[in-house]
């Protein structure tokens, strides 16, 4: 696994965004920068293999290098279902596509707002929601929502942001302080920091459920928290 070091000496002038060279470090750069990224995956695998209906669609929507869509593929085996990786950066896809040439997963290069959800038992956005215009965020999940069958699931993965200031500010550095102990520098964290903002907008727990409720997801629970990540299972 290539060791990501894209914030240690380079000056980076512009925002983050998925190119080629973060796509190359990128499963380094996810497991030293999200507490618990190894649990969701773990969970997205058991989750299939509890919810994935036969000869239904399973989606990871925002796939990057294909590890949730392997989960899902793993979790539901033997019952022919369809899994499908979505993602809109090219440089993710031509690195995933290449990794699983040997899975029997499609992998389309495409913006999750366009894709079509239909007859899908399990939807995945695995970090992914963070990165997609506020305002179009409630329309994709009600057209997860329209594209699931009854009894289908989306898990959703999300960093988050606490209302009360002092709270979010302690969360945040115990944040910094796990990616300092996973090998980050005081000036990669920051560099990461500014890299970041006005890319990835996060909101708070309670916004997501209640858009949750709003796109027709009645029941919807946070299985996973480790300070401001957590992920949500919602029930259709
Ligand atoms: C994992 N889920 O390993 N359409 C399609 N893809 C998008 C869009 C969009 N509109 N916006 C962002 N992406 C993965 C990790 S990473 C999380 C997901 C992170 C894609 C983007 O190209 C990138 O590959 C992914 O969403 C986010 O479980 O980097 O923190």
């Amino acid at each position: 696994m290539k060791y990501d070091a894209i914030y240690r000496d380079a000056i980076h002038d512009q925002g983050f965004t998925f190119d080629d060279k973060v796509a190359s470090v990128f499963a380094d750069m996810i497991g030293r920068s999200v507490p618990g990224y190894a649990q969701t995956l773990q969970m997205v695998e058991l989750l299939a293999h509890q919810y994935a209906q036969p000869e239904s669609n399973l989606f990871d929507l925002g796939c990057s290098l294909g590890a949730a869509t392997m989960a899902l593929s793993r979790g539901s085996s033997g019952r022919n279902c369809r899994v499908i990786g979505v993602d809109n950066s090219p440089a993710m896809v031509s690195r995933c596509r290449e990794m699983l040439s040997n899975e029997a997963v499609e992998i389309r290069c495409q913006d999750i707002i366009d894709t079509d959800i239909e007859n899908a038992s399990v939807v995945v956005l695995n970090f992914v929601l963070q990165f997609i215009d506020l305002q179009q965020r409630e329309h994709l999940l009600h057209r997860v929502y329209q594209g699931l069958r009854p009894g289908g699931i989306l898990v959703l993965s999300e960093k988050v942001c606490f209302a009360d200031a002092a709270e979010n500010g302690r969360q945040i550095a115990l944040h910094e302080d796990f990616k300092r102990a996973h090998g980050y520098s005081e000036m990669e964290v920051s560099r990461k920091r500014t890299a970041l903002e006005n890319v990835l907008i996060p909101e708070t727990l309670s916004a997501h459920h209640q858009r949750l409720n709003s796109a027709g997801f009645a029941t919807a629970s946070t299985w996973f928290q480790c300070f401001n990540f957590a992920s949500i299972i919602a029930w259709k």
